[in-house]
């Protein structure tokens, strides 16, 4: 397969600083060669420019922090995107949650016209189903889900076009920290959520299972990585770490049987904030995660 591997260092979505060392760490971890191990072509496009939080003014574009280099960002990236063939397998790495408004939308629009339905997979220990008037922190890396369907901040749904993420297409795996407003929300919209709770009582195997013949419609299927759907002892380093969350196998597992299934079209990597890591491990974790998805095989 073709990939292409790009950047979004971004971490003003998040409420703490680091986040945006995370596409050097997964490069440093080994990610091009490892890709290019598994018999892929494999191009790193370098970053998408991100403002660094110290060069720009925290209230420009109103309302959000930062929403006016979050804009750009998101921007920069559905241009960068959108213009990749359909046969090119994105994997964007970041970089905070935020990151994934704009690679889902420019996954979404990529070779050409108004957008395809586009199926997303969550993984994640968070929902990200804020908006702003109902979130605690007011972090846009809360809110990225919400505002791909529309939801929220207009600039930011606008990303896309007139293209919208369908909440009815989404799988969430890993959930075990929702605000209690944003619960209320994703469950009023018809997302289909499998809590901690629900990977331990049916397993993976059944979750991926049902996800696929859930998702059977879709045209494109986009996978969205966040590091801390992983236990904290498999991920330490990562800003929001929610104890009890998926095994390394379970983590594994899960991108084996995407593997399999041959459907997957793109992938991100976020939230590995190397400032907050063991060594390099998160990002070392991160990296053999993709390396699942996109093939490897012991025998
Ligand atoms: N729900 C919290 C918020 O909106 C935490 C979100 N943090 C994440 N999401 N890391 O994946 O601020
Ligand atoms: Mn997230
Ligand atoms: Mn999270
Ligand atoms: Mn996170």
């Amino acid at each position: 397969m073709n990939i292409n591997i790009l950047g979004i260092p971004m971490d003003l979505g998040a409420g703490r600083r680091g986040v945006d060392m995370g596409p050097s760490a997964l490069r440093n971890a080994r990610l091009a060669q490892r890709l290019c191990e598994l018999g892929h072509e494999v191009r790193d496009l370098g970053d998408v420019p991100v403002a660094l939080p110290e060069s720009v003014d925290k209230f420009s574009g109103s309302g959000l922090d930062f929403l006016g280099p979050i804009l750009d960002a998101s921007r920069a990236t559905v241009e960068r995107l959108r213009e990749l063939p359909d046969d090119v397998f994105p994997i964007t790495i970041g970089g905070d949650h935020s990151i994934a408004m704009g690679t889902v939308a420019g996954n979404a629009l990529r070779g050409g016209g108004l957008g395809r339905r586009m199926g997303l997979i969550w993984v994640d220990a968070h929902t990200d189903f804020n908006t702003p008037d109902i979130s605690p922190s007011g972090n846009i890396h809360g809110m990225p889900v919400a505002q791909l369907c529309g939801l929220g901040d207009p600039q930011l749904a606008a990303l896309a076009g007139d293209w919208r993420l369908n909440p009815r297409d989404i799988v969430m795996i890993g959930i075990r920290s929702v605000d209690p407003k944003e619960a209320a929300l994703v469950r009023e919209h018809g997302v289909r959520i499998y809590t901690m709770k629900d990977v331990d009582q049916l397993g993976i195997s059944r979750i991926f299972d049902e996800t696929m013949e859930y998702l059977s419609d879709v045209e494109r299927l986009h996978v969205s990585y966040d590091a801390d759907a992983l236990d904290p002892s498999v991920t330490p380093g990562t800003g929001t770490t929610v104890p009890g969350g998926l095994s390394y196998r379970e983590g594994h597992l899960l991108m084996e049987l995407l593997c399999e299934s041959g459907r997957v079209t793109s992938m991100d990597i976020v939230e590995v904030n190397p400032t907050l890591d063991v060594g390099n491990k998160t990002a070392e974790v991160m990296v053999e995660m993709a390396a699942s998805l996109m093939g490897l095989r012991i025998m």
